[in-house]
């Protein structure tokens, strides 16, 4: 096997190695860490693991070496939960939502989704495009390699199609991965306010099946909450969603708890986001059926909100993934190591919990541990290299961006001179 890369010299390596699943209890807090070590890739993908200098027999002319100068790497990040692709910003909203008015009483008022879902139809498919990669950029510039992207401010089926495709044209011209989910259960549009059921029918009868039909989606989500979906109305979407061949999500018991997190665990949900409110019962059933819990702290940390309760999730066996809900209402921020920083001064986490619950555990949370979350021979090399002497040092010196530099698939991305990939990648 020709190797093309070797990175030498590398402090420490996280390598968020799991066991076949994703992990959970107390395994979340387990980390193998390789001092003075070295990766060899070949054909962007991980070929050997070693330490020192055991590397030299690998080197032929055309090897390259890097060194990492004696730093932290891990597996590239993984953003399990955005909503990369719309059209404006809510700035304008931003003094009513630090006044008190409450997230879903802005929506209830024809604004907050609403207001977004007009920008995005307004929005042409450059404009959306432009905007987005600009989020990527910024992603990579922070160590994320891959990204999960909804859909859900068309709430029509040209608009729906309109932003997942542009998320399948950055997906394929950016170096950060896309997972693309179908999120036409959003919210209600404001002319079927009164017949949710029409509009359902819509999304399960029209939308549903010609996404499916045109591959622009892998996952299907809905929106539950007070006053958008009910849960009855979540479980007849997702079980339709499901019967044409969709992998689930479900935003679930962020303000309200409904019972989203029931939900999840008897629709067998890969992931079940937010859970701020999720009941005792919930995680139980969430636990035994292995639903990841995907939690957003940044969210709770935007809208002032109780963090989650992940200290109870990993006690019950809950395996618990982080990200960062990038949208421009509830969270317009998509710096993941901001929230990783959450996930150990809100959540309680550990510094090793978060870094497996932004890796390995975020890949099974967008079905891609095969590929992705873990440094192992066979696994893409998608990896960053930190400016940080130890895991612990990325939590506890919080508000900065640690990266010094990306890789994607074996190929540097970002150096500490930020993003410098060219567009043909
Ligand atoms: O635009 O407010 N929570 N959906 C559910 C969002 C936040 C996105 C938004
Ligand atoms: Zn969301």
């Amino acid at each position: 096997m020709k190797i093309d890369l070797i990175i030498k010299n590398i402090g420490k390596l996280a390598t968020c190695k799991s066991f076949g699943c994703p992990k959970s209890g107390e395994e979340m807090n387990n980390l193998e860490v390789i001092e003075d070590a070295y990766i060899a890739i070949s054909d962007g993908k991980i070929a050997e693991i070693g330490t020192k200098n055991s590397y030299e027999r690998l080197i032929d002319s055309h090897t390259k070496i890097d060194d990492a100068n004696g730093l932290l790497v891990t597996p590239g990040l993984i953003d399990s939960h955005t909503h990369l692709v719309h059209g404006g910003s809510r700035e304008n909203e931003f003094s009513k939502k630090i006044s008190g008015v409450p997230y879903i009483e802005i929506l209830k008022q024809g604004g907050g989704i609403l207001s977004t879902v007009k920008s995005t139809k307004e929005a042409t498919d450059e404009e959306l495009y432009t905007k987005a990669k600009k989020s990527l950029d910024r992603m990579l510039e922070l160590g994320v390699t891959t990204a999960e992207s909804k859909s859900g401010y068309g709430l029509e089926l040209e608009t729906e199609i309109k932003q997942l495709k542009v998320a399948k044209d950055l997906d394929k011209n950016h170096p950060i991965d896309l997972v693309h989910t179908f999120l036409g259960a959003h919210a209600i549009p404001k002319n079927y306010k009164e017949n949710h059921k029409e509009f359902i029918d819509i999304i399960v009868n029209e939308m549903m099946p010609r996404v499916k039909e045109l591959g622009l989606a892998e996952f299907c989500d809905v929106f539950c909450e007070e006053g958008v979906f009910t849960i009855e109305e979540g479980e007849y979407i997702l079980t339709k969603a499901k019967e044409m061949g969709y992998k689930l999500k479900i935003h679930a018991d962020e303000i309200v708890s409904l019972g989203g997190a029931e939900l999840s665990a008897k629709l067998g949900c890969i992931s079940s986001d937010h859970l701020m409110a999720a009941s005792e019962d919930g995680l139980k059933m969430m636990a035994k059926n292995k639903v990841i819990a995907n939690i957003l702290p940044a969210t709770s940390f935007n809208l002032n909100k109780d963090y989650a309760n992940a200290r109870k999730m990993i006690e019950l066996g809950v395996p618990v993934s982080l990200s960062s809900d990038y949208n421009p209402g509830s969270c317009p921020s998509e710096n993941l190591q901001f929230v990783m920083q959450l996930g150990c001064l809100g959540l309680k986490m550990t510094p090793n919990e978060v870094l497996n619950a932004v890796t390995i555990n975020a890949a099974y949370a967008i079905d891609r541990q095969d590929e992705i979350g873990s440094l192992e021979i066979g696994k893409k090399a998608d990896l960053v290299v930190f400016d940080a002497p130890n895991i612990e040092y990325l939590m506890y010196h919080f508000g900065i961006n640690h990266v010094n530099k990306v890789y994607k698939e074996g190929t540097l991305v970002v150096d500490n001179k930020g993003v410098i990939y060219n567009n043909t990648i």
